[in-house]
């Protein structure tokens, strides 16, 4: 049986780890002092748990039961302000359904921890390293938005790492997450079973023009990089909308203006440009009109234009019999108040999938809201979705 007082005590625990003084937020970016204290303090639950601990070059997180088992778990890392579940509360758990499943004689249940799930170097880095999609020699040059790269930041953990983690141990991955989203916290539903993830397309656009003083520089001579933004995001809004669906979404999440002074004309602007859909037709005509938009702009205002790497995850369905696994134990848990649903956020299980059947399980965001330190969960809904998952696991025997 889980423990749900256990459960409840190590998802508060680790959430000392960056704790920020704002909500239940915490401060846990991959590779900072907050985010591989965090794992080692996981490494030991997981030793507790009589696991065997192993961490791969990238700094993914594993407990290991021995033999064929099932993987179990999600990230423990946080972006630059998040709250206490993202991630955390799959990862923990997974640590539970673990130690529940030696207890009764279930199932055997590896856990891990993904690094750098939140993207400070790309999109669900760790995870898209382990499934083989990115070599580990290409992470290594992408760099965070300060310049740093992921082959100078992973060196922070180099100690921890024991070696490659062989996937094919494992027979499935199931991940519990909250939701991030307002679906069950409108309808006061607990538990929502993953049918899909939608596709993501990330990448870094810079737009060079002419730093120059702001007061004697006329403005018809200016090249100035943040109206080149401005115009961008303008245009774009209006021309994406002929494309998209209501489930569309796109965002620019993180401007850098040089030199950012209030007396200087900006020379050079870089942006991240992220668009998400479940159509891999859609995602590509939406490239097609940011990188065309983009030109113009480029060429109307005397603009230098540059790109980063593309980045991207293809929209991916879930494993039909772990799903099934999960409704069924959402009927007894939680009869009226359960639906299958997409999720609009992306997760470790869309690499994952690559390798093994995946499934996934949400529970309520109170308000709707993720990826700020307001996210919360009713501590009821945390432990039904605990309940689920692990009556899912048992089932699988
Ligand atoms: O952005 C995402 O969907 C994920 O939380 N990293
Ligand atoms: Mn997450
Ligand atoms: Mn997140």
């Amino acid at each position: 049986m889980v423990d749900p007082d256990r459960f409840l005590a190590d998802l508060h625990e680790l959430r000392g780890f960056g704790a920020a003084d704002v909500g239940k937020g915490v401060v846990r970016p991959a590779y900072s002092e907050a985010d591989i204290a965090a794992r080692r303090w996981l490494a030991g639950r997981m030793e507790n748990a009589g696991l065997q601990v192993e961490v791969d070059p990238m700094g993914n997180v594993f407990g290991l039961a021995e033999g064929t088992s099932l993987l179990m778990g999600s990230h423990s890392d946080s972006q630059p302000e998040g709250g206490w579940l993202d991630g955390a509360l799959g990862v923990v758990a997974a640590l539970e359904v673990a130690r529940a499943s030696q207890a009764t004689g279930g199932p055997p249940v590896s856990v891990v921890s993904f690094q750098d799930e939140e993207g400070r170097f790309g999109v669900t880095t760790g995870s898209t390293v382990w499934s083989g999609l990115l070599s580990m020699e290409k992470a290594d040059t992408l760099s965070d938005h300060a310049g740093v790269t992921l082959a100078e930041a992973r060196a922070a953990m180099a100690d921890m790492v024991t070696g490659q983690v062989d996937p094919t141990q494992f027979s499935g991955f199931m991940e519990m997450h909250i939701e991030q989203g307002p679906t069950l916290d409108a309808t006061h539903e607990q538990i929502g079973v993953v049918t899909d993830i939608v596709g993501i397309r990330d990448m870094k656009i810079t737009f060079e023009g002419q730093q120059n003083h702001a007061g004697t520089t006329p403005m018809h001579l200016r090249r100035d990089a943040f109206q080149a933004v401005s115009a961008f995001n303008a245009l774009l809004e209006e021309r994406l909308r002929n494309v998209v669906t209501p489930q569309t979404v796109w965002t620019i999440g993180h401007v850098s203006l040089h030199p950012n002074a209030s007396s200087i004309v900006p020379g050079r602007a870089v942006f991240s440009m992220q668009w998400r859909d479940a159509d891999v037709d859609r995602l590509t005509r939406m490239e097609r009109i940011i990188r065309g938009t983009a030109q113009e702009v480029a060429a109307q205002r005397g603009m230098q234009l540059s790109y980063g790497p593309m980045l991207g995850l293809e929209p991916v369905h879930m494993d039909a019999g772990l799903q099934e696994a999960l409704c069924r134990a959402a009927r007894v848990h939680a009869p009226e108040t359960w639906r299958k649903m997409p999720s609009g956020a992306l997760h470790d299980a869309t690499n994952v999938s690559r390798l093994m059947p995946v499934a996934m399980l949400f529970v309520p965001s109170i308000g709707g809201v993720s990826h700020t330190f307001e996210e919360d969960t009713d501590e009821d809904d945390l432990v039904v979705g605990l309940k689920v998952l692990a009556d899912a696991v048992a089932s699988l025997a």
